[in-house]
């Protein structure tokens, strides 16, 4: 080997790899790792004083279920705290502030980023409040609590995961610890660990937990914290008059800003190579709020909304019903066939104006709004549900493959007919369901999570409403109606470079030859190579016994448009990525919160932060009582005492937005597209979006009413 080129014996590999720059290049430090583990995040004004307390808030109204008032006894009445300065602390308030505690902390549920600065937040201030005090982190989410299974978190460890995305430090899981078995073993490992305090880290589900849990520890004096977690942002507490008390949970921002900087990167994508749609289903389980927020980051073609599908209203049908003196009650509610109806015009329409490209952003809980299918899904919960409780094994395990599940539900829909009496799945829903694509009937047949929720992150959405799409897609193509439009210079310059007038043969093969259109579109009746002829013989333009010429075939086989499109599925990635400024912060700052309730005494409330939606330095920590959130909901075949989520509401001023835009954004008129770059995550500096959209609209809209009802009131 030419030494110069290669190594040699003198100058060998190993010499090469011990070189510190090799090291230094490859470390798993990178660079950005070492700058977000030595950022410290801004504190909110309360925790900058040694002691703090709490202020009962009066100003919120709840309406307690009758239900929680019977199951959470203890913890019902509690009201919303404030944490505030305490400037003159009594000896007995600094004796509490510093007395030695054993906390213990757990993730439960999906990722979401921010956790790990949860834990940050709770440790520095245990750590400065007693530096005896431990904290234990269970393992594995809720399973660590059962089985004990736990690591004490040292500084250490919380330095090596300080602004860091995922769950890694402790791990999460979705176990329910939803029996009296199951809630003996919690307390008992509470009880062995000293635990003055146990803080679980979750959505609605491990709130819900978190309430129950509260109770069942309340006369052992050990305090329930939980806090607000989950990218799906379903966690947002408003009181009975419309006031927001806790705007979005932690981790739906960063995973909003990573969703939409990778969509707009398609966006970037698809209008330089001009063929693709980009189908871009979006986490978010059943409510559609990362949807929205991507929609209004990056303003993509089409971007639809679960909530406002549900709300749909068919008035023509209506009508006709009126007329005929009867009602129509499939007329409420948006069908799935609408839905994809809806979109084919979105994409007829941008073709027309030559742009058979695109971004469409479906919310991956979709089908829960769209009632034919929420009906199966209901049912097949029941029947799953039921079938669990009442065998050894479960549902799937017992019918492995797509085929015994089918037998399992004829099977009833047979007994149902024969017995002549009530059966959940009779003939008529196993008809419908036998039309539905083997891949979607799998789909809704798959196994429940521990809570009993529908896993709407394994169902093939995306493909499900494009499968329809497509097929009508074809039969607007096959109408003659779905074309590409042909810009007129092109035409112009096709036909002039193979000797051909123009103006001649325009009028035979366009609809709208002599409008000022800017894109010419080829007439409906020309659907292929012997339409073509037939129309160009009708117009006299060539007679029967001539070719097409080739400028003119050309034109025609360029307005036929190929619906070419790439999936994609945003949703692990956007949990694990690295927390956004106001993630870090917010997360951070809820650690604090935590410390703050258990210090004063607070149980079954969910730490929080107030005026998320304003500036940092309005940013209010505080405590929600989680029992005031409870609704009855039907999980698992029983109507279930459980924390409610928020959906999309569509009268905010946020969805009104978004919705006063959507055409702009559609962009099916000639020019450019509307795209809008919100840029990576960079955590720090000015060029980030400081807080959702969505969340800045709902304030500036809130605002607005509030000044307009003002002026008016004076
Ligand atoms: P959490 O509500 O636990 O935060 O989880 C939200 C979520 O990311 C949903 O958006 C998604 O439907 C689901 O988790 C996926 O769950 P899994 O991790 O079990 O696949």
């Amino acid at each position: 080997m030419d030494d110069k080129k290669g190594f040699t014996k003198n100058n060998t590999m190993d010499d090469f790899l011990r070189q510190e720059d090799i090291q230094r290049a490859t470390s798993d430090a990178s660079w950005a790792l070492q700058e977000r583990l030595s950022f410290t995040p801004p504190l909110c004004d309360v925790f900058k004083a040694p002691y703090c307390r709490l202020e009962d808030v009066d100003r919120y109204a709840f309406h307690l279920h009758p239900e929680a008032k019977k199951e959470l006894p203890d913890i019902i009445n509690n009201v919303v705290h404030r944490v505030a300065k305490n400037e003159n602390p009594s000896e007995t308030d600094k004796e509490r502030h510093r007395k030695q505690r054993n906390v213990g902390i757990v993730f439960s549920g999906g990722p979401a980023p921010g956790g790990h600065n949860v834990i940050a937040g709770l440790y520095d201030a245990l750590a400065s409040a007693n530096e005896n005090n431990r904290i234990f982190g269970f393992l594995m989410g809720p399973d660590g609590i059962l089985e004990k299974n736990y690591i004490e978190i040292t500084g250490e460890i919380v330095n090596a995961y300080r602004n860091l995305g995922g769950f890694g430090m402790i791990k999460t899981g979705r176990t329910k610890i939803d029996s009296g078995t199951k809630m003996k073993k919690a307390r008992k490992t509470c009880l062995d660990l000293k635990l003055e305090a146990l803080v679980i880290v979750g959505g609605d589900d491990s709130n819900t937990n978190a309430a129950f849990l509260a109770q069942e520890l309340y006369n052992d004096g050990i305090q329930v914290i939980g806090v607000p977690k989950t990218i799906d942002g379903d966690i947002q507490v408003r009181d009975l008059n419309g006031n927001s008390i806790c705007a979005v949970s932690f981790g739906f921002h960063t995973a909003a800003r990573a969703f939409a900087h990778n969509i707009n990167n398609l966006c970037s994508d698809c209008s330089s190579d001009v063929k693709y749609w980009h189908i871009c289903k979006v986490m978010g389980r059943v409510a559609s709020h990362l949807a929205l927020e991507v929609g209004l980051q990056v303003h993509p073609n089409i971007t639809l909304i679960g909530e406002e599908l549900a709300d749909y209203i068919d008035e023509e049908r209506i009508e006709n019903a009126r007329k005929e003196g009867s009602m129509d009650y499939t007329a409420y509610g948006m069908t799935l066939r609408q839905v994809s109806r809806l979109i084919c015009d979105g994409i007829v329409r941008r073709a027309a104006v030559g742009k058979n490209y695109g971004v469409i952003v479906i919310p991956e809980g979709l089908l829960e709004f769209i009632n034919e299918i929420q009906v199966f899904i209901i049912k097949l919960n029941t029947i799953i549900a039921d079938y669990n409780a009442t065998h050894d094994t479960d549902f799937n395990t017992h019918f492995p493959t797509l085929k015994d599940k089918l037998e399992y539900l004829r099977q009833m829909a047979r007994m149902s007919r024969e017995n002549n009496t009530f059966f959940i799945w009779n003939t008529r829903d196993d008809d419908l369901f036998n039309v539905l694509p083997p891949f979607f009937q799998e789909g809704l047949l798959t196994e429940r999570d521990a809570h009993g929720n529908f896993q709407f992150s394994q169902m093939e959405t995306d493909r499900v409403v494009m499968g329809l799409v497509e097929d009508y897609l074809k039969r607007l193509m096959d109408r003659g109606v779905y074309k590409n439009g042909i810009k007129v210079e092109s035409y112009r310059h096709t036909m002039e470079e193979g000797g051909l007038n123009p103006d001649f043969y325009g009028n035979a093969l366009f609809k709208n030859y002599n409008s000022n259109d800017g894109f010419l579109l080829v007439k409906e009746s020309i659907v292929s190579i012997k339409t073509l002829k037939q129309t160009l013989v009708k117009a006299e333009v060539i007679s029967a016994k001539d070719d097409i010429p080739e400028p003119v075939e050309t034109i025609y086989k360029q307005s036929v448009p190929k619906f070419k499109t790439q999936y994609h599925f945003y949703g692990y990635d956007g949990r694990g990525n690295d927390p956004t400024w106001f993630d870090c912060t917010y997360t951070y700052n809820l650690g604090m919160t935590v410390f703050s309730l258990i210090v004063n005494g607070a149980t079954g409330q969910m730490a929080a932060i107030n005026n998320l939606e304003k500036d940092f330095q309005d940013w209010e920590p505080i405590g929600i009582p989680i029992g005031s959130l409870m609704h009855l909901e039907e999980r698992k075949s029983k109507l279930t005492l459980v924390m409610e989520r928020a959906l999309v509401d569509i009268n905010s001023p946020a969805f009104k937005v978004f919705a006063s835009k959507r055409d702009t954004w559609l962009a099916a008129t000639p020019g450019d597209d509307c795209y809008r770059r919100p840029g990576p995550i960079r955590y720090s500096g000015e060029s980030e979006d400081a807080r959702p959209i969505t969340l800045i609209l709902n304030d500036m809209g809130n605002s607005f009413i509030k000044k307009s009802y003002d002026k008016l009131s004076q």
